[in-house]
């Protein structure tokens, strides 16, 4: 068997006017591989369980998800080419260097999603979003809260059986490996694409008294319809699922929570750019979710993004 040395850093830099870009993606696998590490030994190094603090959300911290967060942070602030660290970790987002000093991006991050399940082993990831930071300097933290359109990446590390990195720069969709053997991610599959149409859906079934009557019709018809149901409850492993096998992934708003759980700007707007350059749809069951104008950093969303003609049977009952 030949040696795959196509790494992550070598295939980004064989494509045309990448640029800096390369070297913040390489910061986020740098600290993708620290966590991996982390999260294989947590049971080990006894740093399972919560932190004792909540975020900004009032969400409890896990342990790991102030780790991975301390781990991405570093790996940025030496990277010369980021601008702004914004995570579901942080108040606010955190100013790393300016233009001037030759900063051209900003990386927005849940570093540790589904961390409520490492207790149990099953996987977990971080959610990336490299927004350019394009305005003047005065104005550089508002330059991560963009629309999910202009993201000039994103893509998200799994931490399961392997170690998986998917990465859109907006030229479709690659997957990388991490060969323990060589310490890199290495290429695996290029030009990615969703299924056109899958019969499974995913979400958390349990609120369906709570969903808005369009979503429990499309669930009666779907049941009627010989569709099966997969829900992992880690956002990343979901939607992984959904990105190599199709059908649709859902986090709808409910009732006591019209705008859902999940974050825009480092949940569903990275998660919908991969899914969208993977030939899927993105949506928040009202209109495309990279279209949304994000008013602040910590804003949530609902979302529907995978195969194409599975979220337009969704949007379709949610229309009538
Ligand atoms: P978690 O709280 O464990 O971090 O991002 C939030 C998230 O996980 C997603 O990964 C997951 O899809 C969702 O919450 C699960 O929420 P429910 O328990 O409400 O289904």
């Amino acid at each position: 068997m030949s040696e795959n040395l196509l790494t992550l850093g070598r295939h980004l830099r064989a494509q045309k006017d990448v640029g800096a870009l390369v070297d913040v993606i390489e910061a986020i696998a740098l600290a993708g591989k620290a966590i991996a590490h982390r999260v294989r030994r947590a049971r080990i190094d006894d740093v399972i369980g919560e932190a004792g603090a909540t975020n900004i959300q009032g969400e409890a911290q896990q342990k790991l998800d102030v780790l991975s967060d301390q781990l991405l942070l570093e790996c940025l602030r030496a990277c010369p080419a980021a601008a702004v660290y914004a995570s579901e970790e942080q108040d606010g987002a955190i100013v790393l260097r300016t233009r001037a000093e030759g900063a051209a991006y900003c990386v927005l991050a849940d570093p540790l999603d589904g961390s409520s399940n490492i207790d149990v082993a099953v996987s977990v990831g971080t959610i990336f979003s490299v927004q350019r930071h394009d305005r003047s300097d005065a104005e550089i933290e508002q330059s991560a809260v963009q629309a999910g359109r202009k993201q000039a990446a994103a893509g998200y590390i799994l931490y399961g059986s392997s170690v998986v990195l998917v990465l859109s720069i907006g030229r479709g969709v690659s997957m990388y490996v991490l060969d323990p053997l060589l310490g890199d991610f290495v290429l695996v599959k290029d030009g990615i694409r969703v299924p056109a149409a899958s019969k499974t859906y995913s979400l958390n079934e349990a609120y369906v008294n709570d969903f808005e009557d369009g979503l429990k019709a499309y669930l009666d018809w779907a049941h009627s319809s010989g569709y099966g149901a997969r829900y992992i409850g880690s956002m990343v492993a979901d939607v992984h699922r959904t990105l190599l096998k199709g059908g649709v992934f859902l986090y709808p708003g409910t009732k006591k929570a019209p705008e859902g759980k999940l974050r825009l700007l480092y949940e569903g707007n990275p998660m919908a750019f991969v899914i969208e350059q993977a030939g899927g749809a993105a949506s928040t069951g009202r209109g495309p979710l990279l279209d949304v104008v994000p008013t602040k950093l910590h804003q949530r969303t609902p979302v529907v993004i995978g195969s194409a003609g599975e979220v337009e049977h969704i949007l379709r009952h949610l229309r009538s």
